[in-house]
């Protein structure tokens, strides 16, 4: 693809996103490093409206999720400032197309990584964790699954919401604990921590190889997103939504 229709499609993916009115997928084929590019671009045209780079999110990186969709790698996405809402808050649904919303687990950068940081000094780097939502969006009509047009989108990400942190040093470890997810009261989801990359951890040195492959930076103060422990739900307008895991606590949030 040319570099000009490269800046078209970020442009076409941010308009999109702004108004709530989805795009037709592209006919012509990216490949993974300009699916990359045209994100990167997507989010510097978020950059230069003011906002800010707040963290990376991977996907994919539950099993059956990625066996679902076919899909053999997981892949990453930029969270900005204006994608985060306070727990507990509200988000207004203006600029959502078919909006599914997933209970995670996030972790806190406390220090900036150096470009040569191996995965011990990303572990050491990690200063709290806590429950997190993620509103997902495709940007696509009629969407036909295809990982580089996902990977151009920003990986669905659309909002994000944080639950209280719980420092490092007193969480024990993350894996296999409980999560779940309840829309209205309602549980609609249960998995476990287990479900992100078999031990959640291994988000870590999965962020740190993606980061270094397609040009992202994790920076001091920077959340990063594990990945769904369960499959994505439908979020409705009026929904009040609440996840948990197992020892680090809830997070909620209404939509609309
Ligand atoms: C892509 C985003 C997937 C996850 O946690 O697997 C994702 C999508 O399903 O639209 O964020």
């Amino acid at each position: 693809m040319l570099r000009d229709d490269l800046a078209a499609v970020a442009q076409a993916l941010d308009l999109a996103q702004q108004h709530g009115s989805p795009v037709a997928q592209s006919s012509t084929t990216m490949t993974l490093a300009e699916a990359y590019e045209v994100q990167h671009r997507l989010v510097a045209r978020r950059i230069a409206r003011g906002d800010r780079v707040s963290g990376v999110k991977l996907g994919f990186t539950s099993r059956a999720k990625a066996v679902q969709m076919g899909v053999d790698d997981v892949i990453i996405g930029s969270l900005t400032e204006a994608m985060r809402i306070e727990d507990g808050g509200r988000l207004a649904p203006h600029g959502f197309i078919h909006p599914r919303i997933e209970p995670e687990l996030a972790y806190l950068i406390g220090t900036d990584l150096p470009a040569d940081a191996d995965d011990a000094a990303l572990r050491r780097a990690v200063v709290a964790f806590a429950p997190a939502l993620e509103i997902i969006d495709s940007r696509y009509l009629d969407f036909r699954f295809d990982l580089e047009d996902v990977v151009a989108d920003n990986t669905s990400a659309a909002a994000y919401v944080i639950g209280p942190w719980t420092d490092a040093a007193s969480a024990g470890d993350l894996d296999n604990r409980g999560v779940r997810l309840e829309v209205d009261g309602r549980l609609h989801a249960t998995g476990s921590t287990a479900a992100i990359l078999g031990h959640p951890d291994r988000a870590l040195t999965t962020a740190l190889r993606m980061s270094r492959a397609h040009g992202f930076e994790l920076r001091a103060g920077m959340v990063l997103l594990a990945g769904a422990a369960t499959a994505a739900v439908p979020l409705p307008q009026g929904a009040h939504v609440e996840a948990s895991v197992t020892g680090l606590g809830r997070v909620s949030m209404r939509f609309g």
